[in-house]
């Protein structure tokens, strides 16, 4: 087994998903203003060292991906952030692209950026600590997007970005989120996602990277926000597994979903049934933002001293979705929060 597809796997494996905690300062101090949190380094450093530090660490969150600022930064007790977290014995990650900017050759679509002096940049986050790394390429959907321009810009550069991941003796995560906003149907999300998962595996084999020493964090199969279609999370799963199945090749050791916008009860009851009709080899797991820290953050905010009270509401929610990894959540067990 190489280095990688281990590191790979202890992230992944025993119900352990990923805490995404890696929201550039911009959009942390966005969830920060809405909940009336002044943002500034000191805050944003005690609410993310308050998760780190919570209980269900050990049990439940395998690997933390972290922004450039939180890497840096040490605790109160003068521990580094990536020394936190390995003490749970978890393993921290850095999200390594520079953000989604507009994609020349196409009006409204993005393509992320971040590839110039992304190898230094690897050996400095080496250093730090990181062991895996995160690159999200984000795709709009509608009747014509995404774009063949913008599936085949975003493959390119997220399979650039694992291959000089891999050098630096790192696992790269690769993110394709193709969006939940637009009144697209599920049938419509499973066909582009399907194009766009596609495409990123064409590239990533032509860049030689080893899909052992790697992991895909893709989004549910989701009706649009604004469709008015609803679908029963034994659908929505039904749907995803298809998607996976015909399009990651069997070397890929493990899938790890973003949350999206969907509440966290959704995203653990989803991912649940995913599990519970799980017949791939791939592990299928979480690699959540949101539907790790909403109820958290809300609850933080009203005492951000309350470290303990917080914590208990982040364990809770790491505990929920551990079990819906494993495919034993049930909603009742959200009644005991
Ligand atoms: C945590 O949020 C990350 C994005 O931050 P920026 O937009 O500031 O770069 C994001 O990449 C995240 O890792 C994934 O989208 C998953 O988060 P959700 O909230 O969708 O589970």
């Amino acid at each position: 087994m190489s280095e990688l597809n281990k590191i790979a796997l202890k992230i992944l494996s025993n119900g352990k998903g990923i805490l995404a905690a890696d929201e550039s300062t911009a959009t942390m101090t966005k969830r920060l203003d809405a909940v009336k949190v002044y943002s500034d380094e000191n805050n944003r450093l005690l609410f993310r060292q308050t998760l780190f530090s919570s209980s269900s660490m050990s049990e439940c969150i395998g690997g933390v991906i972290l922004y450039d600022e939180t890497i840096r930064q040490r605790t109160s007790n003068g521990k580094t952030i990536p020394e936190l977290i390995n003490s749970s014995g978890s393993i921290a990650g850095i999200k390594v692209d520079t953000g989604a900017k507009i994609l020349a050759g196409s009006k409204e679509e993005k393509i992320t950026e971040g590839l110039d002096g992304l190898r230094e940049r690897l050996n400095d986050y080496y250093e730090l600590g990181a062991r895996f790394t995160k690159w999200r390429g984000v795709y709009l959907i509608s009747d014509k997007y995404p774009s063949k321009l913008s599936i085949s810009a975003n493959a390119h550069a997220l399979a650039r970005y694992a291959a000089l991941v891999q050098e630096a003796g790192m696992v790269p995560i690769i993110e394709p989120e193709v969006l939940m906003d637009g009144d697209h149907s599920a049938k419509d999300c499973l066909m582009k996602t399907s194009e766009v998962i596609n495409k990123c595996y064409e590239e990533l084999e032509l860049n030689n990277v080893d899909l052992k020493g790697t992991i895909l964090k893709p989004n549910m199969i989701l009706p649009g926000k604004n469709s008015g279609e609803k679908i029963s999370s034994e659908e929505i799963a039904e749907l995803t597994i298809d998607c996976l199945k015909n399009n990651v090749p069997s070397s890929v050791p493990g899938i790890a979903f973003l949350s999206g916008g969907q509440t966290e009860i959704e995203a653990t009851a989803n991912l649940n049934q995913i599990n519970i009709k799980n017949n791939t080899d791939f592990i299928m797991t979480y690699s959540y933002g949101r539907a790790l820290q909403q109820s958290a953050l809300k609850f933080w905010s009203k005492d951000i001293n309350n470290i303990v009270g917080t914590q208990t509401i982040f364990d809770h929610r790491a505990r929920m979705c551990s079990m819906a990894a494993k495919g034993k959540w049930s909603k009742s067990f959200e009644k005991s929060q």
